[in-house]
């Protein structure tokens, strides 16, 4: 799939997605937003932040939903410094830049993005289930099959002197990977969907597109009870109803609970053993044995 170049630069062969017009142009229609198809890339998040921040410097107006994709990603990132790590050719690897607003024009508030990354990722496993594998979220940013992460989402906040701050979303699928990083990975090909990234990123930007609609049109559906968003979220939020132990930052001690909901800004809700509940905004959630067996 890749060789060496003379300067001992990888090289991505014809027929990879950098050189699929095909694909580049049903995105860009799909999308209405301009689409880059890289052949290699240190991250599809940094790039394009450095884009975007780039086009506002020069005067211009970043595109809602421009895509930056590519066949390998040599410096993926993780949360809190963690690294995304990939092989040339074997994983999907892209990202979106988003600058959510109403219908009206009117920027969406920043307190509302942080369903952003959920919404990804119920858009990845839709997507996923189109092809033959069935997968859920992991709150917050995960997409498992079983207890086996296929899939790493990560959004990040850009900001611009002049214009209303927007948001990188990315997302990391291991497709026909056969050497992952950690035990506890998975594939695409290895729980039987199918190897071809071209057809997934077409079916994650389709099933992407009317959610996020959906969200700037309304952004309360995540709030309410009764919002369809909230109710496809919920759904695919293989988290809820569990008995989980979140990891906190610095040196608290971790939290164990069952997960009993998300509150209006998406955080999720733990109610401890002794009936207490907590707000999580940020941290690792491991899914513990499920409420039934626990007892
Ligand atoms: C994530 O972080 O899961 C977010 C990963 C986001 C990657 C995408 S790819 C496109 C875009 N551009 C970027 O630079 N990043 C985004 P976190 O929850 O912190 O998990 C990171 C941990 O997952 C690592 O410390 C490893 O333990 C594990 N890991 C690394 N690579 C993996 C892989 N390919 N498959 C499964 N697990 C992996």
């Amino acid at each position: 799939m890749t060789r060496a170049g003379g300067d001992g630069s990888r090289q991505v062969a014809p027929g990879q997605l950098a050189h699929d017009q095909a694909l580049h142009r049903d995105l860009e229609q799909i999308l209405g937003a301009p689409v880059v198809m890289l052949s290699e890339v240190g991250s599809t998040n940094q790039e394009l932040a450095d884009r975007a921040r780039d086009a506002a410097l020069h005067g211009q107006t970043p595109e809602d939903l421009t895509l930056v994709a590519t066949d390998f990603q040599s410096q993926g990132r993780g949360r809190l410094d963690r690294t995304w790590v990939v092989e040339p050719g074997e994983a999907l690897t892209f990202s979106l830049l988003l600058r959510p607003a109403a219908p009206s024009g009117q920027p969406l508030p920043t307190q509302s993005f942080g369903w952003l990354t959920m919404l990804l990722s119920c858009a990845v496993v839709q997507a996923l289930a189109d092809h033959g594998v069935q997968a859920q979220v992991k709150w917050p940013n995960d997409v498992l099959v079983g207890n086996r992460k296929m899939v790493g989402v990560l959004a990040s906040l850009v900001t611009f002197d002049h214009l209303p701050p927007a948001v990188v979303v990315g997302a990391g699928i291991n497709v026909s990977s056969t050497h992952l990083p950690v035990d506890t990975a998975t594939s695409v090909v290895l729980e039987g969907g199918t190897g071809d990234r071209a057809l997934l990123l077409r079916a994650m930007v389709s099933r992407f597109l009317p959610i996020y609609r959906s969200y700037c049109a309304d952004p309360t559906q995540l709030t309410r009870p009764d919002g369809t968003l909230r109710a496809l979220v919920e759904g695919l939020l293989g988290t809820l109803g569990r008995r989980v132990r979140a990891e906190l930052p610095g040196d608290q001690t971790p939290l164990e609970g069952q997960a009993v909901g998300l509150d209006d800004h998406g955080a999720l809700i733990i109610r401890d053993d002794d009936g207490a509940h907590h707000h999580l905004n940020a941290g690792d959630v491991i899914h513990l044995r499920p409420v039934q067996e626990a007892r």
